[in-house]
């Protein structure tokens, strides 16, 4: 197949994954018919064409997923965690097996290139792999007690059905780091997806719903695709979901959030990112050029990562800013599925409003726009939703810089001294990722201080995008609370339980306390 055919492409990626024109968006257990109240038409963010309708979930349906859903909690949460693992481990072993197919649904819902969206599906092979270890490893402390004859411990129990509501940009592998930590950890899933990228969730749940099918594993993981505000409300006020984990705007984020802490409910929140790198007159260039042309147009911009200021010492300041514009204007725009292209379309329309919109607000703040901000049309594709990544020389003033705009917008700023370029970097009301490129030893342990970047991830000579699944993943900030993925994240999906035991003949009491009867 030509790879512009891109009408071919869509048609043997929706066979090949099993999509229909009309699907249904809910599964719990077994897949409901495909008819309702509400649907979603998907349309291509790469040629603006319909892609399939997804029906959407009424109010009585989403009650029985979460029935399904505390039924099969029951049944598995009673599964030895290891035995899980083992079977979360064969999903690994599916996906593997599906990642190209799955990898251009991604690209065809959600326009990412053809590397990235594989890299969305190894991602999931990655923590469903993780997981598996995992479930041999879900391990409480043992503490002396201060009473004779006592032991004290602690240990994790399954916290139960919890939710994710997942965003279009990584349709299924933030859903997965959530998923697949929970799932070894004997919970069971209510997934959420974005509307926008309804599809990836039928197409993932399809193969991951016959692996468990396959190894007579329970049903643990149910799909129900809603319009956002209105499953956001039901999942958010429903106290029998014990944890909701969110990735999406912090505007959402606080509303769920909100919903949650009414119920004292747990949430895991990943929010808006605003991230900046710092480029010291030490840098290596090359290495510097690359790590922020990644971060800023990988994905167009659209991944809660994206680096989106980027703050250079006035040394090198004149030589980044033309060596970055010459990466810009030589970078490929386009098909998503086109060889060296690199930044594919933005979501939809409404995108590229906000994008333009942004760019406007900048520049009467100020800022002045030295590449890019026009929407444009890919011959062939004229109506996806393209534009040319723009660099916007900026002020930390500029109360625009302080948001996050899904797209590929840089500020670039000028420093003096590191203690200004951090201050800079911090002075947002957002903290998810952040990087800084130098080869000087002071600056790098003056970044990683105290003193210094104030978000989740911090990297150093790499980009703030590209995280891996090993480590905790999250922000501070507004970006949210919790963590996912990696590490002890698993934590969060678990209860954790301080048991005291007495094994002698008397009642000796904490802190001397006295109660003789
Ligand atoms: C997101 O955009 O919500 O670190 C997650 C990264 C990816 C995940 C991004 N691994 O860029």
């Amino acid at each position: 197949m030509p790879e512009n055919d891109f009408d071919a492409f869509r048609k043997d990626t929706l066979k090949n994954v099993a999509i229909e024109e009309t699907n249904s968006g809910i599964f719990a257990g077994k897949w409901y018919p495909k008819a309702g109240e509400s649907k979603y038409d998907s349309i291509s963010p790469v040629d603006g064409k319909h892609n399939a309708t997804v029906f959407l979930a009424t109010k009585e349906q989403y009650e029985e997923v979460v029935r399904h859903s505390q039924k099969a909690f029951d049944e598995w949460s009673k599964i030895p965690a290891p035995k899980r693992g083992e079977i979360i481990k064969t999903i690994g072993d599916e996906l593997a097996k599906k990642k190209k197919d799955l990898g251009a649904l991604v690209t065809l819902e959600a326009g990412k290139t053809t590397s990235e969206g594989e890299g969305e599906i190894q991602e999931m092979i990655d923590v469903a792999y993780f997981a598996a270890g995992l479930s041999r490893q879900l391990y409480g402390l043992t503490m002396a007690s201060e009473r004779p004859d006592h032991r004290l411990y602690e240990q994790w129990q399954p916290l139960g059905p919890i939710a994710v509501i997942s965003a279009f940009n990584f349709p299924s592998s933030v859903w997965s780091w959530n998923a697949m930590v929970a799932a070894v950890c004997g919970d069971t899933v209510v997934w959420k997806p974005s509307t926008k990228a309804s599809l990836a969730a039928v197409g993932v749940m399809k193969v991951i719903s016959s692996v468990l099918d396959r190894e007579g594993a329970p049903q643990i993981f149910s799909l129900v695709a809603s319009r956002g505000s209105e499953g956001g409300e039901w999942i958010s006020n429903d106290p029998r979901l014990k944890l909701v984990s969110f990735t999406g705007s912090t505007k959402t984020g606080r509303t769920i959030y909100e919903n949650v802490a009414r119920r004292i409910g747990r949430a895991i929140l990943e929010l808006g990112g605003n991230n900046c790198s710092i480029v010291s007159d030490r840098a290596d260039m090359k290495l510097a050029l690359k790590g922020v042309a990644f971060g800023a147009l990988a994905t167009a911009g659209q991944r809660c990562t994206s680096t989106r200021r980027v703050v250079v010492h006035e040394k090198i300041y004149n030589e980044f800013l033309a060596k970055l514009k010459d990466i810009y204007a030589s970078v490929k725009i386009g098909n998503p599925r086109s060889n060296g292209v690199l930044v594919g379309p933005l979501i939809d329309d409404g995108a590229i409003s906000t994008y333009e919109k942004a760019i406007a607000e900048a520049v009467k703040e100020g800022g002045k726009l030295v590449i890019g901000g026009k929407r444009i049309q890919v011959p062939g594709l004229e109506k996806g939703f393209y534009v040319n990544p723009a660099i916007i020389e900026a002020n930390p003033g500029m109360e625009i810089t302080k948001q996050e705009t899904f797209g590929p917008l840089l500020y670039i700023f000028k420093y003096r001294t590191i203690e200004e370029a951090l201050e800079i970097h911090n002075a947002v009301p957002q903290g998810l990722s952040s990087a800084i490129f130098t080869t000087d030893m002071r600056e790098e342990e003056y970044f990683l201080s105290a003193r210094g970047s104030d978000c989740g991830l911090a990297n150093v000579n790499t980009s703030t995008a590209g995280a891996e699944i090993g480590g905790a993943f999250g922000g501070e900030k507004e970006t949210g609370a919790g963590r996912e993925s990696g590490s002890d994240s698993w934590k969060l999906y678990m209860r954790r339980q301080t048991v005291t035991i007495n094994y002698g003949r008397d009642l000796p009491l904490a802190q001397g306390v006295r109660f003789d009867v």
